[in-house]
């Protein structure tokens, strides 16, 4: 039997009537959580992702803390890039860094592709512990980087504010971005089809960068890339999202993309996204900044998107969540205030 949770979670995948849209918040497992920092005291970010107990242990963590209607699997989007031989670094107190940058065709024909899928076995086991865990309380997310962030990030060699460099390759050599990128993307697939195999619900695509394309560009480069992923998933009936950070000027583009949903910022209006977007899931998106502005805001804001989302054709087809993952300050009354309201609405 399918618990109310899962079976909430799965109705808006397929855009049946549901009692209330369900609720999951982007990065729910992270940094936040006193659970999550006392585990990282003891273990090292990779051998968390690696241990299925450990991934499986912080991946519940808010489940038992919030009303949620869906997990989310403990890994990185950056765990692809490693898997090609980048050697990815995350230290304490500092972003993730790479060993290995992409900046020429030489560095491109030195990764690693053959045997990527295999070593990122320790994802999909992690689902599968994950999956037995909860067996049908809940529903599961899966996800990797979309392949533009990914290419931004082994350009860039970490975290950057304009990923100046990776913008600059796309023009200054187009055929090697476009043969990353597709690198990027198929390793992104498989990644993504066997986390559905081992019980994801759906995967979730992070273009946390995508963004910061003009439209011509996200049009040219990160919409090609996409497609390969989402035509793979669709072939094996699975369900893919896409999240754009600041992609509202990409609206009128994204269908393209073939994915079936589509996780917004804060920055647009639902109502505008769904005028762009007929047909598609759409989930969000409540500023993270709301969680420090105080209960009653809170509260407030929360009720609004929810009243939004139920105007726009009775709440079907709908995921109420943030705007972008919840930021690592966030005070735990703030998160159980917004729980507790998407909870009470039915
Ligand atoms: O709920 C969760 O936190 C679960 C898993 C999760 C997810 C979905 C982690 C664990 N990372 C991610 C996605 C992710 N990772 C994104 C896309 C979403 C977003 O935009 O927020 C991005 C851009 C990353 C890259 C990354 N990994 C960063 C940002 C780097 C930068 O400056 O550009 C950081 C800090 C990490 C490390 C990381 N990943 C996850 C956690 C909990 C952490 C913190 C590291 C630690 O514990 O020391």
């Amino acid at each position: 039997m399918v618990d109310a949770r899962r079976r909430r979670f799965l109705s808006a995948l397929v855009g049946d009537v549901v009692d209330r849209p369900p609720l999951w918040l982007m990065r729910q497992a992270g940094r936040y959580l006193p659970e999550y920092r006392e585990v990282r005291k003891a273990h090292g970010f990779w051998e968390v992702c690696r241990t299925p107990e450990l991934s499986t242990r912080v991946a519940l963590e808010p489940l038992r803390k919030f009303p949620l209607d869906a997990a989310i699997v403990f890994s990185d989007i950056l765990v692809i890039p490693d898997a090609l031989g980048l050697g990815v670094k995350f230290e304490a107190g500092e972003g993730p860094r790479l060993q290995r940058r992409l900046a020429s065709a030489a560095d491109l024909d030195a990764w690693r592709v053959e045997g990527a899928a295999e070593r990122l076995a320790f994802v999909s086991n992690a689902v599968r512990h994950l999956r037995d865990a909860l067996a049908e309380s809940v529903g599961i997310v899966g996800f990797a980087g979309a392949p533009f962030t990914l290419f931004a990030y082994c350009v860039e060699g970490g975290g950057s504010t304009d990923f100046m460099g990776a913008r600059a390759l796309l023009h200054s050599d187009p055929a090697l971005a476009h043969r990353a990128l597709a690198i990027l993307a198929d390793v992104a697939s498989e990644l993504l089809e066997a986390q559905c195999a081992a019980g994801a619900d759906v995967v979730q695509l992070f273009d946390t960068w995508g963004g910061l394309l003009s439209a011509g560009d996200y049009l040219k480069f990160a919409v090609p890339a996409i497609r390969r992923i989402s035509d793979a998933m669709r072939a094996r009936g699975r369900k893919t999202i896409l999240f754009v950070r600041g992609g509202t000027h990409l609206l009128p583009i994204l269908d393209e993309t073939g994915v079936d949903g589509f996780s917004l910022d804060w920055r647009v209006r639902w109502k505008d996204a769904r005028a762009q977007l007929p047909d598609a899931l759409l989930q969000g998106q409540l500023d993270p900044a709301i969680l420090f502005a105080g209960e009653a805001a809170i509260r407030s804001a929360t009720r609004s998107l929810l009243d939004e989302v139920r105007s726009d054709n009775g709440g079907k087809r709908a995921i109420i969540n943030l705007g972008h993952g919840i930021h690592k300050d966030t005070p735990i009354e703030a998160v159980v205030a917004l729980c507790q309201e998407v909870a009470a609405y039915g």
